[in-house]
């Protein structure tokens, strides 16, 4: 079906040639990711658990920016399979995206894609994870972006650096978690443990051997690139006993503030250094959840590491190796999460887009589907004999079949998706009040909102308190956005847009929307393709929490989507 031409070919590669021409010292990175089943046992228990590589977490990619990465992705595993380079921007780039069904059909088992793009512009830490089912439970890993070639870190170059994913592990497939909750209705059932880099930590059965340690020499400063890799939970980060200082968020520097805690939503990555400058001794590092939504079963554990001196005084020695266990917040502590969001700010000044094309107002939250008559009672099993659901602007967004959404985009194939995702709710009501029954189901179907090239956005992200209020981490593809302003209750323009940082708003690729509040952001529509936006929390994505951007093509060749790789998978 997709066929490239010899000549679009030849022309993409003199394009290449004298992009490498100008960008002398950027370089190529190759990788090789198979996708495999592997014994990993946590918990007590081995599980056969999909990896990249037999890694878990999988390898990290180390580049600078202006780097191009080129992945062969191959699956041996028994599922479907496509890998997100989660915050990149894909500039022109788009098939290399990864959301299934979105910019690619999947790799089948046996089959293979190279996926390849170029950084740019874009600093700090990011990570990709596979974009299919629930598998990036197991399937993720960082992607650490320094300065470009010949710059430097915009703070005093730290003399260590450690990615620390933070996941989640389910005792059990998490396939099988996802198939079931879908087959039910009700909600898939809660993870059995937080990790660090892969690890539970000493506060969980049989993990205490493997418990990760961290070094930091006296006197020394550690760069910390925190990724919220789990699921289904926003997270509180801290280390007993040390500050942190914040420099930048999903690979976007920040002005430098202190706070003893961070909160990171599923898809967030914060960078953050800590100095050597307690007693030397063994300090927990520690994770465990934010939970804004009540009444909400959830994993209430803690995941622990070791920020261990190196001239600590040893075990051995019969000095007491217990590491100081640091205070967390209440899990819905809701008041330090808007304190801490509410610090971040760039660098500088920075050129917010102004000058409005597009004014769009999406509601986000869950609702709950009346069960099917032709359905089974086991089949509904959400409250109330319901099957759990959720929507953007009341519109559950499902993904198409047998076609991307890209490729019927740019293909012209009739019927895969309709372009009438609405600018605003369809029923204006009162978003965190006491909203009426009748307005809690959702329309199942795959819309997307088409953009001019361009085109300037302002969107309000409004929270609902449909079923449960809570804080949804809202994700972008293909695009950074400045977070303007975020507030709770409903968005009044009268009153709130006093409220905008016109002046060094943070730029981000995933913001939380506050439980029961709203969050403006700002981009402008440059870079052509399908791009989802979707809450970062699996389960709300698997229960239709998504939708699509169009972005038409520009003027000429360097404003255009490039043609599609020839190994593009098909379906
Ligand atoms: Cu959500």
């Amino acid at each position: 079906m997709v066929v490239l031409g010899r000549t679009s070919f030849l022309f993409g590669f003199l394009l290449l040639f004298s992009a490498a021409a100008t960008l002398a010292d950027a370089k190529v990175h190759y990788h090789d990711f198979v996708v495999q089943a592997t014994k990993v046992k946590r918990l007590c228990t081995t599980h056969s658990t999909i990896t990249v590589n037999g890694q878990y977490p999988g390898p990290t990619l180390e580049v600078n920016n202006g780097d191009t990465i080129v992945v062969n992705v191959v699956n041996r595993a028994r599922y479907n399979v496509t890998i997100h380079w989660h915050g990149v921007r894909q500039v022109r780039t788009g098939w290399a995206d990864g959301p299934e069904f979105v910019t690619q059909c999947p790799i089948r088992p046996g089959g293979s894609y190279t996926y390849r793009f170029t950084i740019q512009g874009q600093e700090g830490t990011l990570w990709w994870h596979a974009h299919s089912s629930w598998l990036r439970a197991t399937v993720y890993g960082a992607l650490v972006i320094r300065p470009k070639e010949g710059t430097s870190y915009p703070f005093p170059k730290p003399k260590r650096e450690t990615p620390i994913l933070l996941g989640e592990w389910w005792d059990a497939n998490p396939i099988d978690v996802v198939r079931e909750a879908t087959r039910t209705g009700g909600a898939p059932n809660v993870s059995d443990a937080y990790t660090i880099n892969g690890q539970p930590g000493d506060l969980y059965n049989c993990s205490s051997k493997d418990t990760v340690i961290v070094p930091i020499d006296s006197g020394e400063t550690h760069l910390l690139r925190v990724i919220n890799a789990a699921l289904n939970q926003e997270l509180f980060f801290t280390i007993a006993n040390h500050r942190f200082t914040v420099v930048g968020a999903d690979a976007s520097y920040l002005k430098p503030f202190t706070t003893s805690v961070i909160m990171l939503g599923p898809g967030q990555t914060t960078d953050v250094l800590i100095s050597g400058d307690q007693p030397p001794a063994r300090y927990y590092i520690a994770g465990h959840p934010y939970q804004s939504a009540q009444g909400a079963p959830f994993d209430n554990t803690t995941t622990t590491a070791i920020l261990e001196y190196k001239s600590a005084p040893c075990p051995a020695k019969g000095i007491s190796s217990t590491p100081v266990m640091p205070p967390l917040p209440a899990f819905n502590d809701t008041a330090t999460v808007t304190a801490f969001t509410q610090s971040l700010r760039s660098p500088s000044k920075v050129a917010v887009p102004t000058g409005i094309d597009e004014n769009l107002f999406f509601t986000v939250g869950l609702g709950l589907f009346n069960c099917p008559k032709n359905f089974h009672p086991s089949r509904c099993q959400g409250p109330n004999g319901t099957r759990f659901t959720a929507s953007m602007n009341n519109a559950s967004f499902v993904l198409p079949s047998n076609f991307s959404i890209l490729q019927a985009f740019k293909q012209g194939v009739p019927g895969v998706f309709t372009t009438d995702f609405p600018a605003n709710p369809p029923v204006q009501f009162d978003y965190t009040g006491n909203v009426s029954r009748s307005l809690w189901q959702p329309v199942p179907g795959t819309k997307v909102y088409k953009l001019k090239f361009g085109a300037r956005v302002q969107l309000v992200l409004q929270g609902t308190n449909i079923q449960t209020a809570e804080n949804h981490p809202i994700h972008i593809h293909g695009y950074d956005f400045y977070i303007l302003a975020t507030g709770s209750g409903n968005f009044n323009p009268q009153r709130d847009t006093a409220k905008f940082n016109l002046v060094d708003p943070p730029m981000r690729n995933t913001v939380g929307v506050p439980v029961n509040g709203w969050a403006v952001i700002r981009f402008v529509a440059d870079n052509p393709g399908a791009w989802l936006m979707h809450c970062h929390l699996d389960v709300h994505i698997t229960w239709g929490l998504a939708m699509v951007f169009l972005v038409e093509n520009g003027v000429g060749e360097l404003q255009s989507l490039e043609p599609p790789p020839a190994d593009l998978p098909l379906c």
